[in-house]
């Protein structure tokens, strides 16, 4: 049984819709990101710093969402949510997962937590406008490499496309933010990886508040 350390609108949820598509059982233990609340001790164990999401399996536990996944997916090949070692598209599929985190998922994070990157709150302001800049600058790079495809690998649906669905949910045009329409080869995806089952479960709350904005 896997446990999954949790909190609504975190990185957490991506692992959450791929531990419904692999269809194994699986606990979510509640936890936070409200920078002002304690983490369980249990999660801070397995991760200092504090974030989700957190992993835990037979006595063991790990984080970094990108590293969940490919853990997962290996781990679960009839799911069928990534290349096997030796296709063709091993290569695509980790270098996306590892820039979705090291650089998109940076890009958010300089934006949702400035302090981490600017060394006086006076200078957090220019970190969060920076951040905002750099989301333009990365997301373009990933519509750029999507082009026509119909997913992250062409025409082979893979975790890479929830990972991606889930970074899209980051965005907060009333931030500041670029919205999907700047990117409308990550939006195709975005849309129609939003259709699946895992999703419409996972992102129930998410999808809802976006259909009363009418986006
Ligand atoms: N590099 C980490 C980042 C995870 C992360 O930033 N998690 C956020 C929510 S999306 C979080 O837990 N923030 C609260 C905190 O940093 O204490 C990963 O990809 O798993």
């Amino acid at each position: 049984m896997y446990k999954l350390f949790y909190a609504q609108g975190s990185a957490a949820m991506g692992v959450r819709v791929i531990l419904e598509e692999i269809g194994k059982p699986y606990e979510l233990i509640q936890s936070t990101i409200d920078m002002s609340k304690p983490r369980p001790p249990e999660q801070l164990a397995v991760n200092p710093n504090g974030w989700v999401p957190v992993l835990l399996w037979e006595g063991k536990g790990m984080y970094e969402c990108a590293a969940i996944t490919v853990f997962l997916c290996d781990r679960h090949p009839e799911a069928n949510l990534a290349p096997g070692f030796d296709e063709p598209d091993r290569g695509r599929y980790l270098q996306t997962l590892v820039y979705f985190s090291n650089t998109v998922q940076t890009a958010f994070q300089t934006f949702y937590y400035p302090d981490r990157f600017a060394d006086t709150p006076a200078d957090e302001v220019g970190a969060r406008r920076r951040g905002i800049r750099r989301l333009r600058e990365s997301w373009k790079v990933i519509d750029d490499q999507v082009g026509d495809n119909e997913w992250v690998l062409g025409e082979r649906f893979s975790a890479a496309d929830i990972y991606l669905f889930m970074l899209t949910t980051w965005l907060a045009p009333s931030l500041g933010h670029p919205t999907t329409a700047e990117f409308p080869n990550v939006r195709r995806i975005a849309d129609a990886v939003m259709l699946r089952p895992s999703v419409q479960l996972v992102y129930a709350d998410w999808i809802a508040s976006r259909e009363n904005q009418g986006s």
